[in-house]
């Protein structure tokens, strides 16, 4: 898939030396430093995006999640650990756990933001300088993509803007339909 392509069918935003960028797609197929996945507190795989990355990557993801669990325990939501990307284009993935939706009285959206801020973090301790996400939350954890995405470009937006040496942040949905929900995020974020 050539860049061009992505830049007609997304929509970017420039934030000082950064920039965020907003296409539809499949995440395992990124060539960036790291994608994100959207986890289980487990780390052993499940459907979803986590599914797709663990079957598009192999066993040696796997291994190394399970180690991470052996090392730590499971890992709880808010929280982010890095693996290789085993067969991935992408070098590494970080994986991270969302909350799931209870109503939205129950500190979701803090825990939302912070699966993003935890990986850019992990991302830049790293030395990476692109990173892909999902849309964390908003499958099986049912968490509304509209008030989702807003959490979402809010804390990417805010981790930029104090200076996070990551320089592309790539947001890759999975329907025509979140795009655009995200694309009305990103053209409302103010600043
Ligand atoms: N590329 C990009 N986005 C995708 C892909 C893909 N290949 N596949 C699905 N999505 P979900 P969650 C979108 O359910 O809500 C898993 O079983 C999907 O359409 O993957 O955080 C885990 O093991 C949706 O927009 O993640 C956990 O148990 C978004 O990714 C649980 O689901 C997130 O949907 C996590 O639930």
């Amino acid at each position: 898939m050539a860049p061009i392509e992505r830049t007609e069918r997304g929509s970017g935003r420039d934030l000082g030396p950064s920039r965020i960028e907003l296409t539809r797609g499949d995440i395992t197929r990124e060539p960036v430093d790291a994608i994100v996945n959207a986890a289980n507190s487990s780390l052993m795989g499940g459907g979803g995006v986590d599914g797709a990355i663990h079957r598009a990557g192999g066993r040696a993801i796997l291994d190394e999640c399970r180690r991470i669990v052996d090392a730590q325990g499971p890992l709880p939501a808010g929280e982010a650990v890095i693996t290789s990307g085993g067969l991935l284009p992408a070098r590494r993935v970080i994986h991270t756990v969302g909350p799931r939706w209870r109503g939205g009285g129950h500190g979701e959206a803090a825990t939302l933001a912070s699966c993003y801020r935890k990986s850019l973090a992990l991302a830049a301790r790293e030395g990476l300088s692109s990173v892909a996400f999902p849309s964390i939350s908003t499958g099986a954890y049912g968490f509304p993509v509209d008030e989702a995405s807003v959490v979402a470009l809010e804390a990417v937006a805010g981790a930029l803007r104090a200076g996070s040496p990551v320089r592309l942040v790539r947001f890759v949905l999975f329907s025509d339909a979140d795009l655009d929900v995200y694309r009305r995020a990103l053209d409302a974020l103010a600043g």
